[in-house]
């Protein structure tokens, strides 16, 4: 039997969901490795060769002579564009789908990243920065009240239909207890992310990639690194 087009590299975390969502939204078939942060499995040579950033999501398309895709909203892009799927026809809507999508990449991703990172890793290791707190949970905060705006009469972000935009910010927007921000009285946004929870694939996408408890651990890094070397070969672009 021959193997699924696309192979996908994830773990269970916001930027790691959006691929599993789309796939299984679309119900096509994917081969599925996850990526341990334990091990440092994201910066062993031979993904680095699939994602030079070193982090997860990553996707390779068997169909297209391995072409690996990474940066989650590229391979949202990527896989509407292939699939005719979640990306309107016309070129305006494509357009509002694309401003946001980018809206999340730039914005509600690192923000909220930032907001998370400040409090739930920094200051329990004794780097207690207030300042630095407050900028992100008020941006953050900031952020997601330009959805709620976005999402006043409207059931999805762009071209009045469920598109990858959604699929992007869904797992960001969720995530916003982590980040210490609280979207009381934002309706339009509570609305919103009531739609998408009830929705099975996103359900179910959700249970796909493993929990990771030691997203930041200290591990011995360069054992992996030599006894991994060539997990990921297979998959390398052959040129
Ligand atoms: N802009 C990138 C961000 C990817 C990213 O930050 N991934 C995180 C998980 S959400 C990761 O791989 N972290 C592991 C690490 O930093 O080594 C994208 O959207 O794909």
């Amino acid at each position: 039997m021959s193997k699924p087009d696309i192979h996908l590299y994830t773990a269970a975390t916001m930027n790691g969901y959006k691929p599993v969502i789309f796939l299984e939204e679309a119900g096509i078939p994917y081969d599925l490795t996850f990526v341990d942060f334990a091990k440092q499995e994201q910066k062993a040579p031979d993904y680095l060769l699939l994602n030079p950033n070193g982090r997860i999501p990553t996707i390779i398309d068997r169909s297209n002579q391995n072409f690996p895709v990474f940066e989650s909203g590229a391979i949202l892009w990527y896989l509407a564009e292939k699939y005719g799927q979640f990306l309107p026809a016309s070129s305006n809507d494509r357009s509002e789908t694309l401003q946001w999508l980018m809206f999340q990449m730039s914005g509600i991703g690192p923000m909220m990243g930032q907001a998370m990172y400040f409090q739930r890793i920094a200051a329990p290791n004794g780097q207690n920065h207030p300042f630095a707190i407050k900028r992100y949970v008020d941006e953050s905060l900031r952020l997601l009240e330009v959805l709620n705006t976005r999402l006043k009469n409207r059931d999805w972000l762009a071209g009045d239909q469920y598109t990858i935009a959604d699929m992007a910010t869904y797992p960001w927007a969720r995530a916003y207890v982590w980040a210490q921000v609280s979207i009381e009285g934002l309706d339009h946004l509570n609305g919103w992310l009531d739609r998408l929870s009830a929705r099975p694939a996103i359900q179910k996408a959700l249970t796909i990639p493993k929990a990771q408890p030691a997203f930041w651990g200290e591990e011995d890094a360069g054992a992996f690194l030599e006894e991994n070397a060539s997990r990921f070969a297979s998959d390398v672009k052959s040129d």
